[in-house]
């Protein structure tokens, strides 16, 4: 069961796209021509400016490995874009030719005088110098067809900057978008974000893939311990700067890359943290850096990036201050009394470095929930946290099964009728005097600035890290955070219903907002993990595929109940004329781990029949839905 919403960015009516531009490059043709008919005798052998636009906007730079031309000091044109130019020059040349044909025909029709064998003559130039023109504006469309054929089946793009970067094939805007469809997708989120500015020049460069890596297409061990990603007595292992190039902006072309960069891993080996040793950029200066990954691999040693574009680029920007702000935590949940199937999830103030906090208990880590045993010792929950939203969020879920949600998928559950404390620990100061943690010490921001915890509930939080108490006794105190709550013994079985969803669904009338945001408000907290790992967002088949960042925010309703706020950040403006279709799936739980089962949202009651809280699946290009309960048949397989 889905809840799909499919808006469509401009709202015009079905047409035959084909047939259009078949018909628009033969009027761009044409008028191409206008000026050598009327110019002949002095018109430039070259292209009118502005007319059918290069192949080469089909793809980017990139797609080509156009940058290692650069270094060669070769041009780094796309070679379709000159073999584009030279067939278009040459037809030039031949349609002046042919104009100049016709012209003469006229001339001896002129000067024929009467004399039947001239006008005859002249009509068959003439003919003939037509039949020529119009064979050659005939080439112009199967030329460009050919071409367009051939870029889109090699890219896979269809028609990738054909309609969407306009006519020119922006070539700058290609690249700022330059394989951004793998977040999402490969990428599960990185920090800084796509475009981030005001970033603090003691920024760490944190990348969270869908799987575990091969660790060492990311990261070398410097330390030489075999273990890839980690730090030992204070040695950290490094970055591999042949396939992780850091750089300012204007100087990776000249392949000016950091190096002198930590790199630690954690995850599993999703997640991998670069801490440059020194701060970025320059004091009181805005200055924009672009991480570029190449050559990166999984676990099992397949390429992560596939394809012709084997790269994931982005760029921000550093603000020329260093962050010295201690992090504290923002919203914790739950509170009071709770199922022992509800998810403990929590919030910072910032985003977090995700050493120590996204990871399993069966690894060192700085998160920690415990439950009394009998004889009054604490021992610890096993499960799994994730850092997500942008690492502000952490969510765990347990590991032991406890039965099924309406979806047929299994529930994870805190033991039963027990306290539950939740700790937080501060990394160790480096110096007394400064927010600073020592890495790998406990829980710290992403410039490093150790947990302005503030004891139980944090209390006692002053805006300035003190590290974790100095005795392991004392460890629920300052600056450590922890909290309690207590389960109860009863599941909760209630759906999530989704509230509002913005843009609304299809058709969107008016025209989208290139820029904009996909919102959608659930009624209650929702599994954060849920959202990151199962919302899609997907273009029409030809259109370029979107990357995408997910955000959750808790936000007030209209009754005064709290739900997760879900935002979808697409990583490239949206394409004029093309549907789009973010969904929400069954498998999008709330907080307590209960799908909405059959789907409840919005637009669900216009299918008209039995079941108005079903939404169909099945939609075609123009986002039509088919009519009657197939669709949500087709909907469970899902
Ligand atoms: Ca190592
Ligand atoms: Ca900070
Ligand atoms: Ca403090
Ligand atoms: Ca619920």
């Amino acid at each position: 069961m889905l809840y799909c919403v499919y808006m469509h960015s401009v709202a015009s009516a079905t047409r035959n796209k084909m047939g259009e531009r078949v018909f628009s490059y033969l009027l761009a043709a044409f008028l191409l021509f206008i000026p050598l008919v009327a110019f002949a005798q002095d018109a430039p052998a070259g292209p009118a400016p502005g007319e059918l636009a290069p192949e080469g906007g089909q793809v980017t730079a990139q797609d080509l490995g156009l940058y290692y031309g650069e270094a060669t000091g070769l041009g780094t044109e796309d070679i379709r874009v000159i073999i584009a130019r030279v067939i278009r020059i040459g037809l030039g040349l031949l349609g002046i030719i042919a104009v100049v044909i016709v012209i003469a025909g006229g001339v001896i029709w002129m000067t024929a005088g009467g004399d039947d064998k001239k006008v005859l003559l002249a009509k068959k130039v003439m003919t003939n110098g037509a039949i020529g023109l119009a064979i050659i504006l005939s080439s112009f469309t199967i030329t460009h067809f050919v071409l367009k054929s051939l870029t889109d089946a090699t890219t896979g793009a269809g028609g990738f900057g054909g309609e969407g970067a306009g006519a020119g094939g922006d070539a700058a805007r290609l690249r700022a978008y330059a394989g951004s469809r793998h977040l999402g997708t490969v990428i599960q989120d990185h920090y800084p974000g796509r475009g981030a500015r005001n970033i603090p020049r003691n920024t760490q460069i944190i990348i969270t893939f869908r799987e575990p890596m091969q660790l060492e297409s990311l990261l070398k061990d410097t330390n030489g311990n075999g273990t890839f990603g980690d730090c030992v007595n204070g040695q950290c292992d490094s970055i591999n700067a042949e396939n992780v190039k850091i750089a300012k902006s204007q100087e990776l072309a000249q392949n000016i890359v950091l190096d002198a960069v930590d790199a630690v891993a954690a995850g599993e080996g999703r997640t991998i943290t670069y801490i440059p040793r020194d701060y970025l950029g320059a004091a009181n200066e805005s200055v924009a850096y672009t991480v570029r990954l190449a050559k990166i691999k999984r676990a099992n040693g397949t390429e992560a990036f596939g394809g012709l574009n084997a790269t994931y680029e982005w760029s921000f920007t550093t603000n020329g201050q260093v962050d010295d702000t201690p992090p504290s935590v923002l919203r914790v949940s739950p509170t009071g009394e709770a199922g022992p199937d509800k998810i403990v999830q929590l919030t910072f103030s910032e985003p977090m470095s995700p050493v120590g906090l996204d990871v399993d208990t069966d690894a060192s880590h700085f998160i920690r929930i415990y439950v009394p045993k009998a004889d009054g010792a604490l021992t610890e929950v096993k499960g799994r946290f994730r850092a997500l939203n942008e690492y502000r969020s952490a969510t765990f879920i347990p590991e032991e099964a406890c039965g099924q949600n309406a979806c047929g998928e299994e529930k994870r559950c805190l033991p039963r009728d027990a306290a539950v404390r939740v700790l937080l620990e501060a990394a160790t100061l480096l110096r007394p005097d400064k927010p600073t943690g020592l890495p790998g010490s406990g829980l710290m921001d992403t410039s490093g600035n150790s947990l302005d915890g503030g004891g139980e509930n944090g209390v006692e939080k002053d805006g300035t890290a003190s590290g974790p108490p100095a005795v392991a006794a004392g460890k629920f105190a300052p600056d450590n955070y922890f909290w309690n709550f207590r389960t109860t013994n009863r599941v909760d079985v209630s759906s999530p219903k989704i509230m509002s969803v913005n843009p609304v669904a299809t058709p969107v009338t008016g025209g989208v907002d290139p820029n904009m945001q996909v919102e959608s408000q659930f009624d209650e907290e929702m599994n954060y993990a849920t959202l990151v790992d199962n919302v899609k967002f997907d273009a029409q088949a030809d259109a370029p595929p979107v990357g995408f960042a997910t955000r959750m925010s808790e936000e007030e309703l209209a009754n005064g109940a709290i739900g997760t706020k879900l935002l979808i950040t697409p990583a490239m403006p949206f394409t004029e004329d093309t549907y789009y279709a973010p969904r929400l799936p069954h498998t999008i739980q709330d907080a307590s781990q209960n799908c909405y089962y059959p789907a409840i949202g919005p637009g669900c009651e216009a299918l008209g029949n039995d079941n108005p809280s079903c939404c169909s699946l099945r939609r075609d290009v123009q986002g039509a839905r088919p009519a009657g309960p197939e669709g949500c048949a087709e909907a469970l397989v899902e």
